[in-house]
Parts: structure tokens; sequence; C-alpha cells
């Protein structure tokens, strides 16, 4: 590494946007080097865990994030609102799930916050789900200490909650809440003993700075997340993103190299955003230390690459699935 930037490259967990931002400013060759130097020092260097998602309840939610397809709030995305799904009905996406090589299963619904009568089935398909073998991950909005601590107490493994980009960008994204709600969240999933999944979307329309200022967030949770996912956005038809300029690709990969770097320990997930971009994009996602995807086909309500498309990447590229056994601890 060169000295002026191990130099600047804090010794501590505190990460400050600058520093990151010097981090991911690099010679793009010097961060992937690094990244993949990091990567192969934390895990096993052709492993990719595979996660498989499900909307168990979509669409109808009262939030307002200009990024999504589910917002009650913006008028047409074609989304149509759902009940929470049955437990039965999990149980068999999920035996699906397994039997097509995820070992992860990730549950998301389309709430501000579950209600306290949704909690026994939400326990029930965790439950199921596990028995199953199955890692499990939730992801339903705001928690409150009981919900946070009976869905541990269930067996939930993994609770996702994403901060999605730097403070000083959110209100341009979100306004029908505030990023102090999402961090008492993240704190309530912590204190239950839940392993985080916390990770933000690139592409809307944030500048470099605050791409920055998101991985530091995330850098400097503590312990930081066991799991960050990277979503490029989707940009979705009736929202307010739904014109954001896309992104250029070189970009997306930096900010997956610098999450790298940042959080040796933690499962980088290239997530949303794979089914438009180039095989050539993703192989360097995984160059830059990605080292979990998506798979399936379709994320919650948007299309996610097919099951042929994937292996005959993973092929090219001489990646296997990560089995749940040799996944590393995180920190
Ligand atoms: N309602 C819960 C919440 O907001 O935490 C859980 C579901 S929400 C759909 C989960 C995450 O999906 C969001 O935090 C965001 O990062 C991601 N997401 C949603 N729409 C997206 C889009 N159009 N493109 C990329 N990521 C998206
Ligand atoms: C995350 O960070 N990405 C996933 C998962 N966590 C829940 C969701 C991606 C959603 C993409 C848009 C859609 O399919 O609606
Ligand atoms: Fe609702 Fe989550 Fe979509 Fe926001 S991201 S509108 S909270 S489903």
């Amino acid at each position: 590494m060169d000295q002026a930037i191990a130099a600047t490259r804090p010794d501590t967990t505190a990460w400050t946007t600058a520093t990151v931002q010097a981090l991911m400013e690099r010679p793009f060759l010097d961060l992937l080097f690094e990244a993949q130097s990091v990567h192969r020092r934390h895990f096993a260097a052709n492993e990719v865990q595979l996660s498989t998602l499900l909307s168990i309840k979509t669409g109808g939610c009262p939030e307002d994030c200009g990024y999504c397809s589910q917002s009650a709030r913006h008028g047409a995305t074609g989304v149509e609102a759902t009940r929470l799904m049955a437990p039965a009905e999990v149980l068999q996406a999920a035996r699906q799930a397994r039997d097509d090589g995820a070992t992860r299963f990730c549950m998301g619904a389309a709430w501000r916050n579950p209600k306290q009568r949704d909690m026994p089935a939400l326990t029930e398909m965790v439950a199921q789900v596990r028995a199953l073998g199955l890692e499990t991950c939730m992801t339903l909005g705001m928690l409150d200490a009981g919900q946070a601590d009976a869905l541990k107490e269930a067996g939930l493994d993994y609770y996702n909650h994403n901060l999605d980009t730097a403070p000083d960008f959110y209100a341009n994204v979100v306004t029908s809440r505030r990023y102090e709600d999402r961090l008492a969240t993240l704190r309530e999933v912590r204190q239950a003993g839940l392993r985080v999944c916390c990770g933000g979307i690139i592409g809307m329309g944030e500048s470099r700075r605050q791409r920055a200022g998101l991985i530091a967030q995330l850098a400097n949770l503590d312990p930081y997340p066991e799991s960050v996912p990277i979503n490029q956005l989707v940009p979705i038809a009736g929202t307010p993103l739904a014109d954001a300029p896309a992104l250029d690709p070189l970009e997306f990969v930096r900010t997956v190299a610098t999450a790298r770097i940042c959080m040796p320990h933690t499962m980088v997930r290239l997530s949303a955003g794979r089914q438009e971009m180039d095989d050539a994009t993703q192989a360097l996602c995984f160059a830059a230390g990605a080292n979990s995807i998506f798979t399936g086909a379709r994320l919650l309500t948007t299309p996610n690459p097919e099951a042929d498309r994937d292996q005959q990447l993973f092929k090219r590229l001489g990646l296997k699935p990560m089995q749940a056994s040799t996944r590393h601890s995180a920190p």
C-alpha cells in the first residue's frame, strides 16, 4: 500500500468520510488490488455465498422511499399489494431455494414496522425455515426491542435493515422517517443478539463523497455488520427515482472495493442491479471483494438473473457456491 494512503488509514474503527473517500479515489487498479488482497486474507478466494429472497408481504407500504416500487405513496408502479403470506407457503419457497443451492433465505415485508398481530406468523416462518437447515434473514422495517427478541428466540440469524445512503443525502430520498430511526432499529437488533445485514443503494444521484459517507457509517457501526448488501438502484417507473442518471459501472466497483477494505470480515453482497449489469462488471465486483449474491429469478418485485445465467457466469469465472459450514465468521 502506498505510504501516503497508509498514513491516512485509521487504526481504530473511526472512519471519516474523508478517509474513506481518499481510499475510494485511489487509482482503480491499486484500489482493486488492495480489496482483493484483503478479501483473500479473510475468505476463500473463489467462493460466493448464495442467498434467496422472498417477498412475504408485497406493496402498499406507508413509507415514501423514493427508490421503492412498494410505496403506496408513489402512483403507478405496477406492484399489487398483498397480505402476509402463510407460513406453509413460505416454507415451500424456502425448500425450493435450498434445493437450488441457497444457504440463506431472506424474507422481506413492505412495512414501516411489523404489527404485534403479525409476530406469531413471523416467528413460525423463522422456526420452520431454519429447521430446513437454512440460515434465516428477515427485513420487516423498524423493530422494537420485544420484536427483535422474539425473532431471535424463534431462531432468526440475520436482520436486514439498510442505512441506504449517507446521512446528508437521506432526506433527498426518504422523508417518512429519519436516519436516526434506522440507527435505533440497528441498535435493537444488535442488542437482541441478531447478526446485522446493513448496506445501501448506489446510483440515486448521490455524490462520491456521499457514497464514502455511507461506507463510513457502516464501517463505524460497532461492530460493523456481518453482511453488507450493496445495491445498484433499479430504476422503477412511477417512483421519484425512475429517471435517476445511470451510474458509471466503475464507480459501483469502487464502492464495493471500498466496502471490502473498510469491513474486511463482512460478507459484501452484490445485491440489486445484477440483472441490469453486464458479466464483466459483475466479475470486477467479485475481484473487488464481493462474495455474496442473491440467486433466484426475482428479488422482491424486480427480476434477478435466471439460474442458468448465474451458473454460466460462475463457470466462466471458476467460482463456487460457499457452503454454510465454510463461511468465515465475522469479527
Ligand atoms: N420495508 C423494509 C425496509 O425498508 O427496511 C424492508 C424491505 S426494503 C424493500 C429493503 C431494501 O431494498 C431497501 O432498504 C433498499 O436498500 C432495497 N431496495 C428497494 N428498492 C430498491 C431498488 N429499486 N433498487 C435497489 N434497491 C432497492
Ligand atoms: C437488500 O439490501 N437488497 C434486497 C434485500 N436487501 C431485501 C432487496 C432488493 C430489492 C430490489 C428491488 C425490488 O425487487 O423490489
Ligand atoms: Fe416500504 Fe421498505 Fe419500500 Fe421503504 S423500502 S417503501 S419501507 S418496502
